[in-house]
């Protein structure tokens, strides 16, 4: 198997650490430079995004949840799934929560506060939605606990990236405060740090935002 995946990229991160936990072989690999324009690319992924999974057999599976869940259906062992369906129904009700009330309002706050003409309000109202997405976010996890406490999930290898973009808007946009009223939060940074499979992808992304950042300096400079 051979995975596309950039060090930064959340949803990238997200499969690493499934990998990671599930100890499988996959040739984890940049894509080629030109990935956005080359025709090549969108022949392979015809969404022209990252990740993507490359099966031996030349299956082409895109989507960062499908292809947790793939690596999960195809192979079980280590599994990142609780036993009972009720366990499950919370583990994803979480990665949901995660994914569809803090990652997407965060998103774009990137780019709203790194452009010249900034929009207060609408930066505002992003803001307003974040902190509703990280309120409801709270509530479901218990401080020093994986999301479902006791067992890594895939519900973790998906709150560790959103976790590590939170921390990088807080230091991008200079929002120290934004977890002060979200401890459960706060703490799952080092929760996701302890972990073996989490923290590689923890400090690959770390890598990864040092690079993104010289590189910026230097088209600055
Ligand atoms: N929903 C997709 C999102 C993937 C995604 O948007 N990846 C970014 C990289 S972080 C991307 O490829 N963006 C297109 C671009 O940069 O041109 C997933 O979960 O895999």
């Amino acid at each position: 198997m051979k995975l596309y995946s950039l060090p930064l990229s959340p949803y990238a991160a997200r499969v690493r650490g499934a990998i990671y936990a599930k100890g499988l072989a996959v040739d984890i690999t940049p894509p080629p430079v030109d990935w956005r324009t080359s025709p090549e690319y969108r022949a392979i992924n015809p969404l022209v995004r990252i990740p993507v999974l490359l099966l031996d057999d030349g299956t082409v599976i895109a989507e960062s949840a499908v292809i947790v869940e793939y690596l999960e259906d195809a192979h079980p062992r280590a599994s990142l799934r609780p036993e009972t369906a009720e366990g499950l129904a919370r583990v994803r009700l979480i990665t949901q929560v995660a994914d569809l009330y803090v990652m997407q309002p965060m998103m774009p706050l990137f780019y709203m506060f790194d452009g010249k003409d900034r929009d207060e309000a609408l930066i505002a109202t992003q803001l307003a939605k974040l902190e509703e997405g990280l309120k409801h976010l709270d509530a479901m996890l218990l401080k020093g606990e994986y999301a479902f406490p006791g067992q890594l999930t895939t519900a973790d290898v998906w709150l560790t990236p959103v976790r590590f973009s939170l921390d990088g808007l807080m230091g991008f946009a200079k929002l120290p405060h934004l977890l002060d009223d979200h401890k459960a939060v706060a703490a799952y940074a080092d929760t996701a740090k302890k972990d073996a499979a989490l923290g590689r992808v923890w400090d690959e992304m770390t890598e990864g935002l040092e690079e993104m950042m010289a590189a910026r300096a230097a088209r600055a400079a």
